[in-house]
């Protein structure tokens, strides 16, 4: 459905029961539910030896939980928002009903302070993804509002740990406290990097393991500006996974390139001797980080990786290329630099960017007008094409995409919800139309998102 109109929004409750009644958004039931979430400001530790004020997590007391679902079987997750401000939650990957997707005004009402909001879905696919706001991302994520949600395959590919990494930066200054979070000049070109990089909450975090033990590693980079290439030195470890999908075949971890809002699962051999030293190292231009150290510990297990089964392929259904209809989107600066409207879910106050030349107008209530209508059931390439200098980590909500050809490199046919788009590239990607509803498309740069690199979807059931 198109979103809500102004006057329903100012009516308030009233306008709220008769949208549901007119069939709009879904009502948050008061009921138990599998999973808990509460928004929260919180002041934590993240720097040693000091306390990080204004943080903002999904805990009253830490880093965002990791939510652990299984593949086809429905789960429902209670949030209860005790903020001093609206937000949503989104459901990065998961293909489940548009109701359910957590978008401002386009899938539901931001929830307010004090509210809660009942989200229920059936994961159909499995692997690592995330979640996070859609709302007021630039405060909310840059804070903490970022965690890592885990769909377990029906048939336990046989690793002997799991180890979710939730990678990003913070933007902190030496006393350990929240410098500006965003500079202008920075959204209008790559993004303003944070300064403090850490895993799971942690500055270069060591992780005990057990000696000769598979561990699969869930990388996922929730950070609201870098691309960068991750590394695991000092050990056998094989990408197993991107963004959620298996990969035809294991790839040593080596120059992983990853964008804001994708994930890599790592299967690790864990060295036998507690001597031998392992560690996630983040590749820079010039130099290189260690973001988490991983330590062997007591007798070897003495697995091998050899001993794990393949990841079965998740049912995203493929395109249909020879009957395929082009669409194609443009990324660049926005035309007029117009302001974008008010919003209780934020704005920067400029825009920068667009898509197909119009800049999105901020998350306020509709009707909004859909980049493209597609036909449920129909496969589609999408002609993403880069004009602007910088990249773009380019997601689509609801419906996955086969990375198709790019003319400046050779690309994995690799399906994804999230494609990182170089400067001055054209890539084609397809996919099929098979999830009614409206769904987000935009940069997961956040202030390229927040300054008008965002639109959406329309798939017509
Ligand atoms: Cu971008």
């Amino acid at each position: 459905m198109p979103g809500l109109s102004r006057r329903e929004v100012l009516f308030g409750t009233a306008g709220v029961m008769s949208a549901f009644a007119a069939g709009g958004f879904a009502a948050s039931q008061a009921q138990a539910s599998d999973h808990a979430l509460t928004m929260s400001h919180l002041d934590h530790g993240i720097v040693p030896g000091t306390l990080t004020k204004d943080m903002m997590s999904f805990s009253p007391d830490g880093p965002p939980p990791v939510l652990r679902f299984k593949q086809g079987e429905r789960t429902s997750i209670g949030v209860t928002n005790h903020l001093d401000e609206a937000s949503v939650v989104h459901w990065h990957g998961l293909r489940i009903a548009n109701a359910m997707d957590g978008v401002p005004y386009l899938t539901q009402y931001p929830i307010e302070a004090g509210q809660s909001f009942r989200y229920e879905f059936t994961p159909p696919d499995a692997g690592t993804f995330w979640y996070h706001p859609h709302c007021n991302t630039l405060e909310q994520m840059a804070r903490g509002m970022t965690g890592v949600m885990i769909v377990e395959e029906a048939e336990d590919p046989g690793f002997d740990h799991d180890l979710p990494l939730n990678i990003r930066d913070f933007r902190l200054g030496g006393d350990g406290q929240f410098i500006t979070l965003f500079k202008a000049r920075n959204a209008a070109r790559g993004g303003t990097l944070g300064t403090v990089s850490t895993v799971n909450w942690h500055v270069d975090p060591v992780f005990e393991l057990q000696a000769g033990s598979l561990v699969r590693l869930r990388l996922a980079v929730t950070d609201v500006t870098r691309v960068g290439a991750y590394e695991i030195a000092g050990a056998d470890a094989r990408v197993i996974a991107i963004d959620s999908n298996p990969l035809p075949m294991p790839l040593p971890a080596r120059d992983v390139v990853l964008s804001p809002g994708q994930r890599a699962d790592i299967a690790l051999r864990v060295p036998d001797r507690e001597e031998d030293d392992v560690s996630l190292i983040l590749k820079k231009k010039f130099d290189q980080k260690v973001l988490a150290r991983f330590a062997p510990r007591g007798p070897s297990a003495r697995r091998d990786l050899g001993e794990l089964k393949s990841l079965a392929h998740n049912p995203v259904p493929k395109a249909d290329l020879s009957n395929a209809e082009v669409m194609e989107f443009v990324f660049g600066w926005s035309p007029e630099g117009d302001a974008p409207q008010v919003s209780i879910c934020g704005t920067l106050g400029y825009t920068f960017w667009s898509i197909n030349r119009t800049a999105w107008p901020g998350d306020v209530p509709g009707p909004l007008e859909p980049l493209a209508r597609l036909k449920l059931g129909k496969s589609y390439v999408l002609r993403l094409r880069n004009e602007s200098p910088n990249d773009h980590p380019i997601h689509l909500h609801g419906v996955s995409f086969q990375l198709l050809s790019s003319n400046k490199r050779k690309l994995p046919p690799l399906v994804t919800d999230t494609a990182l788009l170089l400067s001055e590239e054209t890539m084609d990607v397809a996919l099929v139309a098979d999830n009614p509803g409206d769904w987000a498309f935009h940069c997961h740069v956040i202030e390229h998102q927040k300054t008008g690199l965002a639109g959406f979807l329309r798939i017509d059931d």
